[in-house]
């Protein structure tokens, strides 16, 4: 650096190289018909759950129609909520999982 330069101060590269990339949560839906020991069995296949963390998961999209279950980058979030929905479909169950960004 020459006598003249002034130090950089601050942010020196671009915004997005220096930002954490947007979350997204997956959801799961309650609908009337997948049996409850189903939901636990994809939500222990598909988010490596232990079984007593499905459950309190199933429970509460049970009782309250919708339940977050974790975040994700958005790639990983939509493919593991399509991953689950299809095992649903699979099998016969409108089991439905979606995405959405964090705030
Ligand atoms: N409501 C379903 C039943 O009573 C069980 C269920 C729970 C289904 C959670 C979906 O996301 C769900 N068989």
């Amino acid at each position: 650096m020459s006598p003249t330069d002034v130090k950089p101060r601050g942010r020196t590269r671009p915004k997005t190289q220096t930002q954490r990339p947007k979350l997204w949560k997956v959801i799961l839906l309650n609908d009337d018909y997948t049996p409850r020991e189903f939901v636990v069995l994809v939500l222990m296949a598909v988010f490596r759950m232990s079984e007593s963390e499905a459950y309190k998961v199933m429970i509460t999209a049970h009782q309250k129609g919708a339940c977050v279950i974790a975040v994700f980058t958005r790639d990983v979030a939509d493919t593991k909520a399509k991953e689950a929905t299809d095992m649903g479909k699979q099998n016969g169950f409108p089991l439905y999982f979606t995405t959405e960004p964090e705030e």
